[in-house]
């Protein structure tokens, strides 16, 4: 390939019953991780947050921008003004702007505009999508970004896989609008909220709704004509 470096790629090859036990124990696993909502204040690891967070940057993304910043958030005051604006968007999204299916839907959750996580937990990770970053090598001073949405999307999911396996929980919370997040933490104007992930350890009796996934006949449809053996 013309003008850009290639290296070897470096693959371990698994022999099938080492994908089979890889596959069962992943599936083991991610069918135990469960949103959570109420959190230990108890402080967590920062070199295991941060390890997670270099994990999900590892993610791929659109011509590897890489379209993602990500703010790792303890400070009490901060994580006060974030609860603070975030549960005044809500109370106005509980009151009117969410209509009454949406209202009904997240009734199992027994969600509302209060949101004491945002404090109890010891760390927020606030995810940030860029849709474009400052260069002055190109005309508009801008370097173009794509499949901006794709790419955090990606991260975000392989943060809470490698949290996850670290034994932290989370709860993927999007607050909506999600302006306020980028005035408090001074992120720069290419930089729009993606999500913000309360993490810690679950609190003491924490519950969880008892909910159900669906099925491999809801979820996928093969169109193999016969098993490949
Ligand atoms: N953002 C609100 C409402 C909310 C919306 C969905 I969709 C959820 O799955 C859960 C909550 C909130 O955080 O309460």
């Amino acid at each position: 390939m013309e003008g850009a470096p290639h290296i070897p790629l470096d693959f371990q090859r698994l022999d099938e019953a080492q994908m089979e036990a890889a596959a069962e124990t992943a599936l083991k696993r991610f069918q135990k991780r469960r949103t959570v909502r109420h959190f230990s204040t108890e402080p967590l690891p920062m070199d295991v947050l941060r390890k997670c967070i270099l994990a999900a940057g590892t993610a791929p993304s659109g011509a590897h921008k890489q379209p993602w910043h990500f703010c790792l958030i303890t400070d009490t005051e901060v994580k006060r003004r974030i609860r603070e604006a975030a549960e005044k968007e809500e109370y106005e999204n509980y009151h009117g702007r969410m209509n009454e299916a949406w209202i009904d839907d997240l009734k199992p959750f027994g969600t509302d505009h209060l949101k004491p996580h945002l404090e109890e937990a010891p760390a927020l990770i606030a995810v940030f999508r860029s849709s474009w970053s400052p260069d002055a090598s190109v005309s508009s001073g801008k370097a173009q970004h794509y499949y901006v949405q794709e790419s955090v999307g990606i991260a975000c999911g392989m943060l809470l896989a490698a949290l996850h396996e670290c034994g932290i929980a989370t709860l993927t919370h999007t607050p909506s609008p999600m302006g306020f997040l980028a005035d408090i933490l001074g992120r720069p104007a290419q930089e729009k909220a993606y999500l913000l992930i309360p993490v810690g350890y679950p609190a003491d009796g924490c519950q969880v709704p008892d909910i159900q996934r669906k099925g491999w006949d809801e979820i996928a449809s093969e169109y193999g004509l016969e098993e490949a053996h």
